[in-house]
């Protein structure tokens, strides 16, 4: 990992990918900075998005968001850069679509709750980050480049 780098694990959820809107996620990411280092287009099984979601298995709404999460392909990545798991955050904008500010990807591509496009590690959440890119992926998958803009990004 780079110096300036934290990475952070991202998915653009079913409903985006069936959307069109993948293109348009990684885009944003790649156009503020941050350094793509991992990706997986694939369809998640029950059991990984039962310990993904883990924290939320005594939630009403836990079956759903089980069933929504593994209903199509989702388009796993890491991202990486500093501060990458608040900024990421910040650009997702509020859970609920509704209350996303515009120009937050949850709050220009979605409406609702149950569908809200995109899920990022929460920054509240120490280790959140590292625990769900170990779920999604190997270490060796990840790959280390040199970004050629890092100094123009970076002071
Ligand atoms: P976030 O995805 O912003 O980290 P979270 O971790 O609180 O939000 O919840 C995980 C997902 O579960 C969220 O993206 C959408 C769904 N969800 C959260 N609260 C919900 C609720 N009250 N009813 C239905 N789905 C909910
Ligand atoms: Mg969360």
């Amino acid at each position: 990992m780079s110096e300036a780098g934290e990475r952070t694990f991202v998915m653009v959820k079913p409903d985006a990918v069936q959307r069109g809107q993948v293109g348009e996620i990684i885009s944003r990411l790649e156009t503020r900075g941050l350094k793509l280092v991992g990706a997986t287009f694939t369809r998640i099984d029950r059991e990984l998005a039962r310990e993904h979601y883990a924290e939320h298995e005594d939630k009403p709404f836990f079956d759903g968001l089980v069933g929504f999460i593994t209903s199509g392909p989702v388009m796993a990545m890491v991202w990486e850069g500093q501060d990458a798991t608040r900024q990421v955050r910040q650009m997702m904008g509020a859970t609920d679509p509704a209350d996303a500010a515009p120009g937050t990807i949850r709050g220009d591509l979605g409406l609702d709750l149950g569908r809200n496009v995109i899920h990022g590690s929460d920054h509240e959440d120490p280790g959140a980050n590292e625990r769900e890119i170990a779920l999604f992926f190997e270490e060796s998958e990840l790959v280390e480049w040199e970004q050629i803009d890092e100094t123009w990004l970076y002071e």
